[in-house]
């Protein structure tokens, strides 16, 4: 606390100068441990593992995984075009990727210098422009309604056809503009911050692009707002919203040309904030982690309208095995309570220290007559049905600290202390 403490009082003094929005330096070994935590998902290329996102956030970053790299873009591309290509019965549809993960993949391609050209090219660009399109009409001419999958994903698929200079209609723009321009992005109550950042990212690179000519006015102050409600959102820790919600908001920030003192300190606070939590071992989510790689190396996916495919990056050497602690024979109890189904579910589980949320559920599956079912995503196992009941269209099971705290991560990450009572509530987003 005490060296967070100064440091934060030489930021202080180092505000007076900061008008742009940069991050304090950043130690380059623990880069590389950040780094080191993606080289065992890399050897991982079932279909339903391969994330793209992961490529693109170590071509971004100051590392690279060597050999591993091409051979992991390789695999993605076998995956998506045939995902995309190869989708003749209606068995091979239903692997189809979603819009927001076709995006992903198009920027990995852009990471790698390519451009979605030819045949294969065309493809995937018309199919991303068709989601849109989908979504557009969902949002509704009043822009009343809700996309069928979220902001966020339309915002990330604007953003991957821009930086393959992909031009998209005025009318998909002007959704998310408006949305950003009429405060649609916030859920119960509050701004989603990566939400937020991800429109801003997209409006960065049309601007840098200057692909909607006719938006340009708007577009540079929709940056301005979503910049605003951003630093709106700083904590007195220093996050921008919380903790995994600042890697993406300092991407978008980083991309502001503009010299601004209260940007520049923020940005300051909430680097040093970040990196006091990675000091401390906080970051284990992959997704999360190939966010926050481009960060440390002052990159954002906005630099994928021209990337630099041959900057020097230094080569990952997989961690050293640690030796396995003696695991804690401690046990703890928590409680697991689910009012939304009938009768409501209360249990005490107990389970040994430092186990995963997840290992509670499947101990009260195994003991205590407790169910659920997940589906695998890009951020890792998602809570999709408990006790038999699904979550329908625009529910969610929410995960919840008793009384009332929502939890940051999700059921593979979050370790319940002792005396806990974990909720898991239906409700709707
Ligand atoms: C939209 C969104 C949601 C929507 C998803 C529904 C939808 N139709 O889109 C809703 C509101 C339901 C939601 C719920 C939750 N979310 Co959320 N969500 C996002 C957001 C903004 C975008 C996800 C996305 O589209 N990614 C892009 C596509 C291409 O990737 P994908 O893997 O195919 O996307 C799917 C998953 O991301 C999944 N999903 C959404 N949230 C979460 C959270 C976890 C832990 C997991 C495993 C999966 C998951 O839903 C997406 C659509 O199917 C991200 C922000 C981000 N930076 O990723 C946060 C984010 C992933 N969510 C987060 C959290 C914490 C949650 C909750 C655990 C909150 C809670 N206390 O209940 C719950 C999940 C609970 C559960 N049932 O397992 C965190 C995870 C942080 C971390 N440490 O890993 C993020 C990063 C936000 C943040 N900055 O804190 N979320």
């Amino acid at each position: 606390m005490g060296s967070l403490g100064a440091l934060l009082f030489l930021l202080g003094s180092l505000g007076a100068l900061a008008d742009v929005c940069e991050i304090p330096h950043v130690d380059s070994q623990l880069v590389e441990r950040m780094g080191q935590h993606l080289l065992p998902w890399m050897n991982q290329i079932s279909q339903e593992q391969l994330n793209p996102s992961i490529y693109v956030g170590l071509r971004l970053s100051s590392v690279q995984a060597g050999d591993m790299e091409a051979f992991y873009l390789h695999s993605l591309k076998l995956k998506y075009q045939q995902n995309i290509l190869g989708c003749t019965s209606s068995d091979d549809c239903k692997t189809k990727p979603s819009m927001g993960q076709l995006a992903l993949y198009m920027l990995a391609l852009r990471a790698n210098c390519e451009f979605a050209r030819g045949h294969k090219g065309d493809r995937l660009v018309s199919q991303l422009k068709r989601f849109l399109e989908d979504e557009k009409k969902a949002i509704g001419h009043n822009h009343k309604d809700y996309p069928y999958v979220s902001y966020y994903q339309y915002g990330l698929s604007i953003l991957a056809l821009c930086v393959h200079q992909k031009r998209v209609h005025d009318s998909v723009v002007k959704k998310l503009l408006y949305a950003v321009e009429h405060d649609q992005h916030f859920y119960q109550g509050t701004l989603s911050v990566d939400t937020e950042a991800m429109a801003g990212l997209a409006f960065a690179c049309l601007e840098r692009s200057n692909l909607n000519p006719n938006l340009r006015n708007r577009i540079t102050l929709a940056i301005r707002t979503a910049i605003g409600k951003i630093l709106k959102t700083q904590t007195s820790k220093g996050h921008f919203g919380h903790v995994y919600s600042s890697p993406l908001a300092l991407q978008f920030l980083m991309t502001s040309p503009m010299r601004d003192m209260e940007l520049g300190t923020a940005c300051l606070k909430a680097g040093a904030a970040l990196l006091a939590i990675l000091k401390d071992g906080g970051f284990q989510n992959v997704l999360m982690i190939s966010t926050l790689l481009p960060v440390l190396n002052h990159k954002s996916y906005v630099d994928l309208i021209s990337p630099d495919c041959h900057a020097p990056r230094v080569v990952l050497e997989p961690a050293m095995e640690i030796p396995s602690q003696t695991q804690s024979s401690d046990v703890i109890r928590v409680t697991l309570k689910v009012p939304s189904v009938l009768p409501p579910y209360r249990h005490v589980i107990f389970v040994p220290a430092g186990s995963s949320l997840e290992d509670v559920l499947k101990k009260a599956q195994e003991l205590w007559g407790f169910t659920y079912g997940t589906k695998a995503t890009l951020s890792g196992p998602y809570l999709t049905s408990v006790m038999g009941k699904e979550a329908g269209e625009r529910e969610f099971w929410q995960l919840l600290r008793a009384p009332d705290t929502r939890l940051l991560q999700g059921i593979a990450e979050y370790t319940p202390k002792d005396g806990e009572t974990i909720e898991l509530r239906l409700v709707s987003w």
